[in-house]
């Protein structure tokens, strides 16, 4: 899919249960949908342990993962998973998501304007392709959960 010359990537884009908490889940949404990038899964759950365990596996070390792992699976509020698809979506994510600590975020991306706390920083997105692959495996593993769809028009008029 996408017109030739055009790399259609996918990126695993999550609200995290801060930001359900905060009602920032339609300003995540409505960020991609008008920057033109489809929506190819999306979900509403509070993750199994196992399956934040695996998401955050780089970080298993690091002493606070274990507030991080409570924090995604505790169930006080739960986590919108998503599936963003276009082109560059990748690293346009995370352009649009922001830098990790929201002190260092910069005003006009998601974490420089929602937010103040690295453990509260409300959004996650892949940081490269093969992250992307592996967290698109992990939380829309079954089968139809990502689903190929077509805007209908090839190009805006
Ligand atoms: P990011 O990819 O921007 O989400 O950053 P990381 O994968 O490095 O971190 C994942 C999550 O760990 C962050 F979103 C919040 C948490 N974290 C902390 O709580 N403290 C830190 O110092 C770094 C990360």
């Amino acid at each position: 899919h996408g017109k030739p010359g055009t790399v259609q990537e996918r990126t695993f884009i999550a609200v995290k249960p801060d930001g359900v908490q905060r009602g920032l889940v339609s300003e995540v949404i409505s960020r991609f949908e008008r920057r033109g990038y489809k929506l190819v899964g999306l979900k509403l759950l509070v993750p199994p342990t196992d399956l934040v365990k695996q998401h955050y596996a780089d970080l298993s070390s690091k002493p606070f993962f274990n507030g991080l792992v409570d924090y995604m699976t505790n169930g006080k509020a739960p986590v919108v998973g998503m599936v963003w698809e276009g082109p560059d979506v990748i690293k346009q994510g995370r352009a649009m998501v922001g830098a990790t600590n929201p002190l260092s975020a910069n005003p006009g991306t998601i974490r420089g304007d929602f937010c103040l706390s690295v453990g509260r920083n409300i959004v996650h997105g892949s940081d490269s392709a093969e992250s992307a692959q592996t967290e698109i495996g992990l939380w829309f593993g079954g089968k139809g959960e990502v689903v190929d769809w077509s805007f209908g028009n090839e190009e805006w008029v």
